[in-house]
């Protein structure tokens, strides 16, 4: 298993949309294994391909408590296939928006079929964390941050900010 570098916002390969995978093969599986390593570390309860450069339509999620086993989920071409009519409110965050919080409204709980490590066709149902999980992490898969669900003056605030951080990093990273 290896570690991934993970992108921040603004970052043009985060607003693209993410190509289907033909089939799970061991490629995709190891994309999946390298993905679960880099967000338990970073640490996350979910992460993308995109996050780590990679234009596929594969998810990674586990969220288990610390003092829990982990139960890692996989998923590859992962859809939304039914939504409550009930929305629910949590606070998000993102690995690729670091150190920004806000509330997220999103249906509360969704249906979703999706392939699973051994190519298998599967579907899950959530509600509660795992539904606004799943819905954040297949939102990166279209190029959507939680930043893009918030009031324009909000994300533009946020987004002002990251890129303020970026240009510090590149003009420390520079003069070391
Ligand atoms: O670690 C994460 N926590 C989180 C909290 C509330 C709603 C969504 C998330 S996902 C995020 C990791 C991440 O950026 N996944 O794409
Ligand atoms: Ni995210």
């Amino acid at each position: 298993m290896a570690r991934l570098p993970i992108l921040t916002a603004p970052d043009p390969r985060l607003k693209a949309k993410a190509k289907p995978v033909e089939r799970v093969d061991d490629g995709v599986r190891q994309l999946m294994d390298d993905m679960l390593e880099t967000m338990y570390v970073a640490p996350g309860i979910g992460l993308a391909a995109p996050q780590v450069g990679v234009s596929k339509r594969v998810i990674v999620l586990d969220l288990a408590k610390e003092e829990e086993p982990r139960a890692p989920l996989k998923l590859a071409n992962p859809e939304i296939v039914w939504v409550s009519d009930e929305d629910a409110v949590f606070e998000e965050g993102c690995l690729s928006v670091p150190e920004h919080y806000a509330e997220v409204a999103r249906p509360a709980a969704v249906r979703i079929r999706y392939l699973d490590y051994e190519n298998e066709i599967r579907e899950i149902e959530a509600s509660g964390l795992l539904a606004t999980c799943l819905q954040h992490e297949i939102d990166h898969l279209d190029g959507v941050l939680f930043i893009d669900r918030l009031t324009a003056l909000k994300r533009n605030i946020i987004l002002r900010k990251l890129l303020k951080a970026k240009k510090a990093a590149v003009k420390e990273a520079a003069s070391a």
